[in-house]
């Protein structure tokens, strides 16, 4: 059966990202209206401003480096606010953006670097040790290492945003026209259902489809002049601008809907309060780890956080409980999203005053879209009311992993369906419901932890002859954890010191989130199917099993 959005479908229109945000015949807001606000400094770029410092950025890149159509540039920095005007110049000079996370380490940043072709980097100073290694191990010029942010560089050796705007222009910088259908604006990385991360092609028209298709559900609840003061609607931006969640619904949907973001570098909660209650901020898009902390730190009870009305959780699951506890608490309404990075992202949301009706739902298809649930490795559509694997079809899902045919192929539905790897169930009312994964992917706190990476890095390691890593629920955090089952060579202790030595070991060299923070099991063998192939379900079972006792 196939489900449709119960939503009227939108037009969207064929145009590219930059122009889609900045060349509206009309807005709904002026051009000196605030949309990124550095939580730090203070420092705000209005709408205009963005417009015109994206203009100067691109015009820079052209001039200085003859940037051309397709030229990837990486991003590996927390939350800025020049991270928008400079993704947005880069669009508009042609550029394809490929966001990485500022805490990856060199070996991941130059995986990341490398298999998107990325000639430049945007960095912020204290990240610049490791973007400078990683540069040099792909070829990418230092002084193709720009820094955004208020720090420069004392030595004055690598360029900052500011200087490339202010290139003197030679030859006559122009808008660069691309195929909106076909030509990607960012390439974001995903393990998708199996394997190592890859490049997830997101196209123009997958962008600016979500973020109309995203912002028709909101936008009947925020307004860039509404709020509890009347001053605009403002939104907590503290979800990574680097992953699929931050940069659709935090960057482009408020450039887009005139909302303004509070943007933070990191999160910190006592912070966080300081800033809800400072700006009077109405509504943040999170991962459930910060419902949780809302729901239960007792540093919330000193702050007046009555400006807030909502929270959307995405990312990884929600659970009908946490949503109660923070209701119960702030009387804050949580409701839930759903998607990943191959549909740009959403894909299913419930509105604000839904939350309360259809509690753990991650809500309705959004506009233009179409899913069918389907019995996993057989194509054939579960019965109604049955859990089966959710299949999406819309104009926000993605043509291909970058270079991956045969993954792309293995991904993509014969009636062109998007695989998703999630097994869902959906009541009559049309509210999708996800219970399990049927892929490999570990989520800790919303971000990816693709065990076949961690496997192959402890593969490496010289005491250890196989490996298997699936994710635990700690229920505490709100989150999983990873955790290795891992087979040592014969006659090395198995005890809790050695655990420690495999844990600080692959720690050192991994960003944080990948820490096995579910620990080191020492088993002697690791399940594994007659052609060899890892089956970590049977262990992920067996942990299910051994909880429900
Ligand atoms: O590729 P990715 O890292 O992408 C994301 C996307 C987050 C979004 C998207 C739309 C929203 O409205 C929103 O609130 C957040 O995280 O990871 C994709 C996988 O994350 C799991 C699921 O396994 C996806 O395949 N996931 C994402 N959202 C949920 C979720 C959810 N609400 N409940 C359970 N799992």
């Amino acid at each position: 059966m196939v489900y449709e959005s119960p939503y009227e479908p939108l037009t969207i229109p064929e145009i590219d990202l930059w122009s889609f945000l900045f060349e509206r015949k009309s807005k709904p807001f002026a051009d000196s209206k605030e949309i990124f606000t550095d939580s730090e400094t203070g420092r705000t770029y209005t709408f205009g401003d963005l417009r015109s410092t994206s203009l100067e950025f691109g015009k820079g890149l052209q001039s200085l480096w003859n940037w051309q159509r397709g030229d990837v540039m990486a991003f590996y920095t927390p939350n800025s606010i020049d991270t928008p005007p400079a993704m947005l110049g880069l669009l508009w000079a042609g550029g394809i953006g490929s966001p990485a996370n500022p805490l990856y380490t060199e070996p991941e940043l130059t995986f990341q670097l490398k298999d998107s072709g990325a000639k430049a980097i945007v960095t912020q100073l204290p990240f610049i040790e490791t973007a400078r290694r990683a540069a040099k191990t792909v070829g990418i010029p230092e002084d193709r290492i720009i820094l955004i942010g208020d720090a420069h560089d004392p030595s004055g050796h690598f360029r900052h945003f500011s200087t490339i705007r202010n290139t003197s222009f030679s030859g006559r910088p122009t808008a660069v026209k691309v195929d909106v259908r076909n030509d990607l604006a960012f390439l974001v990385y995903s393990s998708g259902t199996t394997g190592l991360p890859k490049g997830v092609c997101l196209t123009h028209h997958n962008i600016v489809s979500n973020v109309l298709q995203m912002s028709s559900m909101d936008s009947m609840y925020f307004h860039p002049y509404g709020g509890i003061d009347g001053k605009g609607d403002k939104g907590l931006g503290i979800t990574p601008f680097f992953h699929i969640y931050g940069l659709t619904c935090c960057i482009m949907v408020f450039i887009y809907t005139g909302w303004e973001l509070i943007s933070m570098p990191r999160f910190d909660l006592e912070r966080a309060c300081q800033l809800i209650e400072q700006y009077k901020i109405s509504f943040a898009y999170v991962p459930p780890p910060v419902i949780l902390a809302f729901s239960k730190h007792p540093i919330v009870e000193k702050y007046d956080l009555s400006s807030m009305r909502m929270f959307h959780s995405g990312a990884a699951p929600l659970t009908p409980e946490l949503a109660t506890a923070l209701w119960d608490r702030l009387k804050i309404a949580v409701k839930q999203g759903y998607g990943l990075s191959e549909t740009a992202p959403v894909a299913t949301m419930q509105l604000p005053d839904e939350w309360g009706k259809f509690m753990g739902s991650t809500g309705k298809l959004l506009p233009n879209m179409q899913a069918r649930l389907v019995e996993p490795d057989e194509g054939r559509d579960v019965e109604v009311g049955q859990p089966g694997e959710l299949w999406l079809k819309g104009p926000n899902i993605f043509p291909g992993y970058l270079n991956l045919p045969e993954n792309t192929k293995a991904t993509m539905s014969a009636d062109g369906y998007f695989k998703t790897g999630d097994i869902f169930v959906v009541d009559k009312y049309g509210n999708f419901t996800c219970v399990d994964r049927l892929k490999e992917l570990i989520k800790y706190k919303g971000f990816q932890v693709p065990p076949a990476e961690l496997e192959g890095i402890l593969l490496g390691h010289k005491d250890i002859t196989d490996a298997c890593v699936i994710g635990i629920e700690d229920k505490e955090q709100a989150t999983e954890v990873p955790r290795a089952y891992i087979v040592l060579k014969p006659g090395l202790p198995t005890d809790a010191a050695k655990a420690k030595e495999i844990v600080d070991w692959l720690a050192s060299l991994t960003a944080p989130h990948k820490k096995l923070r579910g620990g080191v099991h020492f088993v002697s063998e690791v399940p594994k199917s007659a052609s060899g192939k890892l089956l970590r379900r049977v262990l992920r079972d067996q942990v299910r099993q051994a909880e429900k006792k």
